[in-house]
């Protein structure tokens, strides 16, 4: 590679770094562990390997990356900045050989050091930064701007500890610190220079400036510092990586001397802890977390970092911050950086001196806003005492938002005392509240929910006054996964297999999948679909044995999956009482004829969920007695898979011949886990609740196992006055089994144990489960029914796959460009030389 040096003169760097045949890939990881290690083969530890093989990989992202960055320095080009508190990446080792398209290569390379790829990717400790669903769709719309040239930079926090780490013990969920910086991390670069201060606390002062206007400063009684930590996200076979920027809290320097000077060496170091715990740990909750003041100082902090990151990227490259607004797009990925909007005018105000209206219009048409869930008590506020001590100037910003917000209400709906506190930014019927969400709607140009469905439901409901008012602002943008993790790296005979027909383009365009079609109707192409599948699902079964001692037949039994949060309204509780339903028929009838299947469950519950711990524990019961009666002779098996994360869904989705999604018809938002599964050739059972309705269109009625009461028929029964007792006493298969649970049969020895759990459901079931288990029950046996007929099964599941190129994530972000953020592609070019040797 050439290099330009500082005086102007030019030097060749050895290849090492970015070569890509066999030999150079040798010389480099063996350079690379002895240099960067510093071992030999003989002494080293399979995690040395690792480190050698990632840096050797890093170095070749290096360039693209550096490439890209200068690309956007020297072009005039628009950046879309995805704020996110969650950024739920997964292992990069194995993604980043995909996407450089060197895999193959670099498995001959190791394989000639006498060392297994599989063995070395399998060594990455993946960051959990994020709970669940909003955190991986963050990564995957990272990977798909990358891959589409979009410039971009995903904002966010680098979570010292990420989720816990998930044993199961005795049946309970155990939580384990995730301590994933352990042995570093190659994949990060600290840029310490490009550090900010964020402040926290303290009072407001007004002042006349010289040309005598009215300003307002902020006099924080914190400051903390932001530093900026690196990684490169790469698209697939192209030269543009993007940036993912996670910022980490630190003491500022001069704090710490300050108190060292007059000798308070304690208040020092509690400086120091204090601000570093900003950034140390993720909230476990896969809903927002009331009046946690370290989760307000999470939020801004990392807000505050970002914008003041873009006004300086700004400022290197124009001379005025007039036109902000066309040259940065910020995604709110829900509320959690909503407090951006009273920031972003702080900062244009009282920092860079712009006037309300005009920092107001950058404002408005820098964000746009992203809901992400329903549930009424998911929808953050804050209380205006904790906000206010924490954010004295944002409080006074937001008041007067909302004054000039209100006032144009007023016009609006004269006489009409109700729409003000309805719309207000201010909460005020009990404690005050600041609400976020509206905040968000206000100060956004586009807002948008994530599946059909829920746009609707948004409109219908929960912002229906801000639709009213501004019914331009709203649209769909159905959510979407990336097929580069999803399927050519988690399933590389699947992909093997689709490419050996369509070729491989489909991987960037994956509306291409249709032409795979007429394959299903094709014998020989079945037969292969088939063996395919058993050996996935080999694998996963290995995976089952070694990590749980349970053996699962890969060969004739249904793998019946679903793998997501522990969640009441997700109703893994449900899918248990299938499960029982199942056992007791085989009890009733030992002989009866009956479609082996195995239940695999994967999920963590929030630390402080009582409910959802109760339901790890009744399924991990349940597998208990169904395992290991001799009455059973293993045709059900139940698995409870622990420590569900990035890493282990790779192995599941592939294997799945059945997905359950069945939520409670209006609770789950989109969904993505569900576009996971159909991709992989799953079919799936679910209700008509977010995506899961786009995903039954797509598929065809025919191929979707849909049960279950829609969402006006779940609105309805509620305001009837739901009574699940009736259900109960009504039908003598489901009493059966909930006397079952509540009597202890799953629980020898505890009787009670259960019983808060099929109490909550007799006298409460918020989410329905009685009312829709028997359409549930009958459902599961159509399923069973059609498993029976393997060969029209495997038609139905080539279907599937072929028929769901919409849930690409590289389609939604092509809408979420065009419709929201006005950005446009920007190739990068790398140096001609080194694309030969490519
Ligand atoms: O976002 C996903 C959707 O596919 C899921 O349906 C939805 O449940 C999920 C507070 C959340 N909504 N809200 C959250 C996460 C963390 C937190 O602290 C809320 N996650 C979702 C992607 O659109």
């Amino acid at each position: 590679m050439i290099q330009n040096l500082p005086n102007g003169n030019q030097i060749h760097i050895e290849d090492d770094r970015t070569g890509f045949d066999i030999e150079t890939l040798k010389r480099a990881f063996s350079d690379n562990l002895f240099y960067i290690q510093g071992k030999f083969p003989e002494i080293a530890t399979k995690n040395d390997f690792y480190m050698a093989l990632a840096y050797t990989v890093r170095d070749r992202l290096l360039r693209r990356w550096l490439n890209s960055q200068q690309t956007y320095l020297k072009q005039d080009v628009k950046i879309v900045c995805y704020l996110s508190a969650e950024f739920l990446v997964g292992p990069h080792l194995g993604k980043n050989l995909i996407n450089l398209g060197i895999a193959d290569q670099v498995r001959q390379a190791v394989g000639e050091c006498g060392l297994n790829l599989d063995d070395l990717i399998e060594q990455e400790e993946e960051p959990g930064l994020g709970n669940g669903g909003l955190g991986r769709l963050a990564a995957c719309y990272m990977e798909s701007l990358a891959t589409q040239d979009i410039p971009a930079i995903g904002y966010g926090i680098r979570y010292e500890f990420g989720i816990f780490d998930q044993e199961i013990c005795d049946g309970w969920q155990v939580e384990i610190t995730d301590k994933w910086l352990r042995y570093g991390n190659p994949w990060e670069i600290p840029r310490t220079e490009a550090s900010v201060e964020v402040g926290l606390g303290g009072y407001t002062e007004s002042y006349y400036d010289e040309q005598n206007r009215y300003r307002v400063r902020w006099l924080p009684d914190r400051t903390i510092k932001g530093v900026p930590y690196d990684t490169p996200i790469l698209g697939y076979k192209t030269n543009t990586a993007n940036t993912l920027r996670l910022w980490k809290a630190e003491a500022p320097e001069s704090f710490n001397f300050q108190a060292f000077n007059v000798g308070d060496y304690y208040g020092a170091v509690n400086q120091k802890t204090y601000s570093e715990n900003i950034t140390k740990v993720l909230y476990p909750n896969d809903e927002p977390i009331q009046g946690k003041q370290l989760r307000l100082e999470q939020q801004f902090f990392f807000v505050s970092c970002s914008l003041q990151d873009m006004i300086r990227i700004h400022l290197s490259k124009e001379n005025s911050l007039d036109n902000f607004a066309d040259k940065f797009a910020a995604q709110l990925n829900d509320t959690h950086p909503s407090v951006g909007v009273a920031e972003l005018m702080r900062l244009l105000m009282d920092v860079h001196d712009l006037e309300w209206e005009q920092a107001w219009e950058i404002t408005q048409k820098t964000f746009a806003y992203t809901n992400h869930t329903l549930l009424p008590e998911a929808l953050e506020k804050w209380s205006l005492s904790l906000f206010g001590s924490l954010l004295p100037r944002h409080l006074e910003i937001i008041y007067e938002i909302n004054h000039r917000f209100l006032n144009g209400i007023r016009t609006l709906y004269p006489d009409n005392p109700g729409k003000l506190s309805y719309f207000s930014l201010i909460d005020d019927s009990g404690e005050k509240y600041v609400r976020m969400a509206h905040l968000a709607c206000v100060g956004s140009h586009a807002i948008n929910g994530v599946a059909e469905l829920h746009t609707e439901l948004l409109k219908k409901d929960v912002l229906r006054g801000f639709y009213e008012l501004w019914p331009q602002k709203f649209s769909n943008k159905t959510n979407g996964v990336t097929p580069r993790r999803w399927m050519v790296l988690s399933n590389p005979e699947l992909t093997q297999l689709i490419t050996s027909k369509i070729g491989d383009t489909w991987i960037k365009n994956l509306d291409e999948l249709r032409s795979l079609e007429p394959f299903a109707d094709d014998p020989a192409f079945r037969e292969a679909w088939r063996q395919m599948k058993k050996q996935v699902k080999g694998r996963l079964a290995h995976r089952i044995q070694q990590r749980c001692g349970i053996t699962v037949d890969p060969n004739y039994s249904l793998f019946d999956v679903q793998v997501k949060r522990i969640h009441e309204y997700k109703r893994q509780h449900l899918n248990v009482l299938h499960i029982i339903t199942l056992y007791n028929r085989i009890k009733k009838n030992p002989n009866i004829d009956i479609v082996p299947r195995t239940f695999i469950f994967g999920g963590k519950a929030a630390p402080s969920y009582f409910m959802a711990k109760l339901i790890i524990k009744l399924i991990n019961s349940v597998a208990e007695v169904v395992n290991n009666d001799p009455d059973v002779r293993g045709r059900l098996k139940v698995v409870f898979i622990p420590d569900y994360n990035v890493t282990n869904s790779q192995l599941v989705y592939p294997a799945s011949d059945l997905s359950e999604q069945i939520s409670t018809a209006g609770k789950e938002a989109s969904g993505t886990g569900n576009m996971k599964f159909s991709l992989n050739g799953a079919l799936t059972i679910g209700t008509l609740d977010g995506a899961n309705v786009e995903i039954r269109q797509q598929v065809g009625e025919e191929n979707f196992f849909l049960f279950g009461l829609k969402t006006d028929e779940v609105y309805q029964m509620k305001s009837q006055g739901y009574n699940p007792w009736e259900f109960y006493s009504s039908n003598g298969v489901l009493r059966e089994v909930l006397d079952q649970i509540s009597s202890g049969y799953f629980s020898p020895g505890d009787s009670n144990l259960f019983k808060p759990l099929v109490d909550s459901l007799l006298y409460h079931d918020e989410y329905l489960l009685l009312a829709d288990y028997q359409s549930y029950i009958d459902c599961q046996d159509r399923v069973s029914e059609a498993y029976r007929d393997w060969d029209n099964w495997t038609r139905i599941s080539i279907l599937n796959t072929a028929r769901m190129g919409k849930f690409s994530s590289d389609r939604a972000i092509r809408e979420y460009c065009q419709d929201i953020w006005n950005a446009s592609s920007v190739p990068v070019e790398l140096e001609e030389y080194v694309q030969a040797k490519a």
